[in-house]
């Protein structure tokens, strides 16, 4: 049975947290190490804040929607405050040699397309009429660019063209695509990432220099679209991505038929995303989802966390569901806790080569991650499970506070504190009644 008294206080460190990362109108993912508004952060943060503060939560989404570029990217950095001591600073990315850029200073890349689904969400419970009205244009206009822009080889498929657009920024889903990656000259830069957070918790030098060379690749480029499709040296069908992308397009598409709007379009970027989303990363023999690398034509065949997306976004059948639980969910080798590790989930398998449990995407807990899966594993009935999803989240927070990940062994918090999507889906999470009763 949930304690409820320590749940109380939970929810109260997460309202505190989050007022304390606001800055007016947008909150900081971290008050030291992330000072600026990112895109997947803003949309988790604004489902936290809709529970206490409707207005601030529309005003977070506002806030991200003003950095939309011309040609309907959403951004995955927006720097409403001017530079920080946050690397890539704002003039690093050199956005204003593209047509396309924002008056604002953001960051040249997007990132994982869950606002319309967060939308959805809030609107469901508060209803938002006129809110939703004023955004839905935007949110319109990025998932087209995300479908036709970013695709190729006539599917809806979206590509992402650097790690940080996964949002999981170096898992070694990733780092295994990078192998190829050889640097050819750098331009000069300083990491800042490791300055709050210890090394081992972040990604390696080997692997930043990759993710600052293909940065340099884009501005030389000028960010016209179909060049990066062209030349950039990483070019990947993100599995969870992807998988995101779709659960977004079929909230959009409910929020487009209250609101009276053309349903069409949208209908076909589902037809074809379902059409190809398992004939692309489904690999039967192993029962897991895998990315797809575009520029070495081959699969990334790496089990991590994203491998369980596709339940969140309905495009998992019957028997796939069950593999992914039976075969790697419920494994002890992988994702299950064992004489080693005591917390679900581990963001990578545990018996992948380069899983490590305190190193960013490579093993440790992420909320995010958590709750997301525990959302697609009560969609295709395995509540059980989801509850413990749940359950370990809200225990690792009370045990270590907020941060932005744990170490699955000990529960041990690492990289930033006092992080904005930790505090928010807490919230979300104790404030889903689902979670309270005889299950706990
Ligand atoms: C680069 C803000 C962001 C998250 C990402 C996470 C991390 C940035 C960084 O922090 O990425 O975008 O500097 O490491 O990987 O998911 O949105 O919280």
């Amino acid at each position: 049975m949930a304690d409820e008294p320590i749940m109380d206080g939970l929810r109260a460190q997460a309202e505190r947290i989050l007022r304390g990362n606001d800055v007016g109108e947008f909150t900081k993912p971290g008050p030291r190490q992330y000072p600026h508004q990112w895109n997947w952060d803003a949309a988790l943060i604004a489902l936290g804040l809709a529970h206490f503060d409707l207005p601030r939560a529309l005003t977070e989404i506002r806030a991200l929607l003003r950095g939309q570029w011309r040609d309907g990217m959403v951004p995955h950095i927006l720097y409403h405050t001017g530079p920080s001591d946050y690397f890539p600073e704002p003039d690093f990315w050199q956005i204003t040699t593209s047509p396309n850029a924002p008056a604002l200073a953001t960051s040249g890349l997007t990132q994982p397309p869950v606002l319309a689904t967060v939308v959805r969400m809030i609107h469901a419970r508060t209803p938002i009429h006129e809110f939703v009205r004023q955004v839905y244009p935007g949110l319109l206009r990025w998932h087209r660019w995300l479908h036709t822009a970013r695709a190729i080889e006539g599917t809806a498929l979206a590509c992402i063209i650097h790690p940080w657009e996964s949002g999981t920024d170096d898992s070694p889903r990733w780092l295994r695509a990078m192998d190829d990656i050889i640097p050819r000259e750098l331009p000069p830069y300083r990491r800042r990432d490791t300055v709050h957070v210890p090394d081992a918790e972040r990604p390696s030098d080997v692997d930043y220099e990759r993710f600052v060379y293909l940065i340099d690749v884009f501005r030389q480029n000028r960010y016209e679209a179909a060049r990066l499709l062209a030349c950039s040296p990483f070019l990947v069908q993100d599995v969870m991505f992807n998988a995101i992308l779709y659960r977004a397009d079929q909230d959009l598409s409910a929020l487009a038929h209250e609101l009276g709007e053309p349903t069409d379009e949208i209908a076909a970027w589902l037809n074809s995303v379902r059409a190809n989303f398992n004939a692309r990363f489904w690999d039967d023999a192993r029962g897991l989802y895998m990315d797809y690398n575009v520029r070495a034509h081959a699969p990334i065949c790496v089990n991590t966390c994203a491998t369980f997306a596709p339940l969140w976004a309905g495009l998992a059948s019957e028997q796939q569901a069950a593999r992914l639980v039976v075969e790697h969910f419920d494994n002890p080798l992988e994702y299950a806790p064992n004489t080693n590790t005591r917390y679900r989930l581990p963001s990578t398998a545990k018996n992948e080569r380069d899983y490590a449990p305190r190193r960013y995407w490579c093993g440790p807990v992420w909320i995010n991650m958590n709750w997301m899966i525990a959302e697609g594993l009560r969609r295709c009935g395995y509540d059980t499970r989801a509850d413990l999803l749940v359950r370990d989240a809200l225990a690792l927070m009370q045990l270590s506070g907020l941060r932005e990940y744990y170490d699955p062994r000990d529960g041990r918090g690492c990289g930033a504190t006092d992080f904005g999507w930790s505090a928010a889906l807490a919230i979300e999470m104790l404030s889903s009644k689902s979670i309270f009763g005889a299950r706990f």
